[in-house]
C-alpha cells in the first residue's frame, strides 16, 4: 500500500501552571513564597526520514499531540517539561496548513526538521513575584496553551529520474534490471499501482535515483487511468526516461505511443512538458524491434536509446546519459529538453 496525501492535526503540550506555596519550616516561622514554575509543554516536530517512502505509517492516527508540562510545586520545584513529539515523515513531504492552504515547508532533504507546533510556556510560581513590598504573593500564573494546527501532508517522491510510458512499456522491468528494487512485473497493463523508487549504482561514486510510475494512458491529464495523480512524483525529477515498447507484442505503434505520453505531459503542466527527456525503445531484441526503434527515431527526430532489460543490453549507456543530465550544470539542464 502507498499513500501520498494525508490530513493530520498536531497539538503541542500546554505549559504547566506555576505553584502558590509558602515555605513552612520549624526554624523559619514566617517563610516566604516558594512556589515553583510550571514546565514548558512539549513541541511537535516533523522530521524527514529516508527510511519511509509512504505516508501510510502515519495514517493510523489523526491527532499527534505532545506532552503537557507538569505544574510547579512547593520548595521551588519546577515542573517537568513535557516531552517533544517527533513525527517522522518521508523525505519529500510537503506540509500545508489546512486552514489557509499555504505551503509551510517542503521537507526535501533527509534530516530536515520542522517545529510545527510550539509547546506552551510554563506559568510562573509565586516565588517569582516576591518583592520588598510584597513579601508573600499568593498568586502564580497559568501555563499557556500549546500551538495547534491542522495539516495536509503531500508526498512528492524524490527521484532524479522518472520512468514514464504507456502501461506494459517495461518500466518496472527496467527498474528491476538496474536497481535492487523488486517491483511487480506482469504482461498486463496497470501492473504498477503505486510509485516505486530504486537506486542504480553506476560506479563506486555515481548513483541515480529512479522512480517507476504506474503507466499513463490517453486522457490521463483529464483523470483517466491511474497515471495522472502520480505524475506529481516526477515533478522533481531532473530527467524523464520515456519508455516505448518496440517489440512485436507492443500494444501500440511506437510513435503513436510516444505522442500519447507527450500529450499527457503537456496536458499536465508546461513545466513538466519541457523537462529534459530521453526517449527509450524497450524490449529491443529482434530485428523487427530494431527496425521499429529506427522508425521511431526518424519520426520523433530525437535520439532513441535502445535497451533490453531482459537481455540487459543498452542499460549502462542510458543510465550514464541520464546521470549526465542530472549532474549537468543548471544552465545546461534548463536549456536542454528532448
Ligand atoms: N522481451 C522483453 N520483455 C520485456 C522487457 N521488459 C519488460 N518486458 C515484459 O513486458 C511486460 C510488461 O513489463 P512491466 O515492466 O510490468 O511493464 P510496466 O511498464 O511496468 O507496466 P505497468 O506497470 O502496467 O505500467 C512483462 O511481461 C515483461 O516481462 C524486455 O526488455 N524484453
Ligand atoms: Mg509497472
Amino acid at each position: 500500500m502507498f499513500k501520498d496525501e494525508l490530513e493530520i492535526d498536531v497539538r503541542a503540550g500546554r505549559g504547566g501552571n506555576g505553584a502558590v506555596s509558602m515555605r513552612r519550616e520549624k526554624s523559619v516561622p514566617l517563610g516566604g513564597p516558594d512556589g515553583g514554575d510550571g514546565g514548558d509543554g512539549g513541541s511537535v516536530f516533523l522530521l524527514a526520514s529516508p527510511q519511509l517512502n509512504s505516508l501510510l505509517p502515519l495514517a493510523g492516527r489523526h491527532l499527534y499531540a505532545a506532552e503537557d508540562g507538569r505544574p510547579g510545586a512547593g520548595q521551588l520545584c519546577t515542573g517537568r517539561g513535557g516531552a517533544d513529539l517527533v513525527v517522522e515523515v518521508p523525505v519529500g513531504t510537503q506540509v500545508y496548513d489546512r486552514q489557509w492552504g499555504n505551503l509551510l515547508r517542503d521537507l526535501a532533504r533527509a534530516g530536515m526538521r520542522l517545529e510545527i507546533a510550539r509547546g506552551g510556556r510554563g506559568g510562573l510560581g509565586n516565588a517569582r513575584f516576591a518583592t520588598a513590598v510584597r513579601q508573600t504573593p499568593r498568586f502564580a500564573t497559568d501555563g499557556t496553551s500549546g500551538e495547534a494546527r491542522s495539516l495536509r501532508l503531500e508526498l512528492k517522491l524524490f527521484a532524479e529520474a522518472g520512468l514514464l510510458g504507456l502501461p506494459n512499456a517495461g518500466k518496472s522491468t527496467f527498474l528491476a534490471a538496474v536497481t535492487a528494487a523488486t517491483p511487480k512485473i506482469a504482461d498486463y497493463p496497470f501492473t504498477t499501482l503505486a510509485p516505486q523508487v530504486g537506486i542504480a549504482r553506476l560506479s563506486d561514486t555515481d548513483t541515480l535515483v529512479l522512480a517507476d510510475l504506474p503507466g499513463l494512458i490517453e486522457g490521463a491529464a483529464e483523470g483517466h487511468g491511474l497515471g495522472h495523480r502520480f505524475l506529481r512524483h516526477v515533478e522533481r525529477c531532473r530527467v524523464l526516461l520515456h519508455l516505448v515498447d518496440v517489440s512485436d507484442a507492443a500494444l501500440e505503434e511506437p510513435d503513436r505511443a510516444r505522442r500519447v505520453i507527450e500529450g499527457e505531459l503537456a496536458g499536465y503542466s508546461a513545466e513538466l512538458a519541457c523537462r529534459p527527456r530521453l526517449l527509450v525503445a524497450t524490449k529491443c531484441e529482434s530485428p523487427t524491434a530494431q527496425a521499429r526503434a529506427d522508425a521511431l527515431e526518424r519520426a520523433a527526430g530525437v535520439e532513441v536509446w535502445r535497451v533490453s532489460s531482459v537481455e540487459r543490453r543498452g542499460l549502462e549507456p542510458l543510465l550514464r546519459a541520464a546521470w549526465n543530465v542530472v549532474h549537468a550544470p543548471a544552465s545546461a539542464t534548463a536549456a536542454g529538453g528532448a
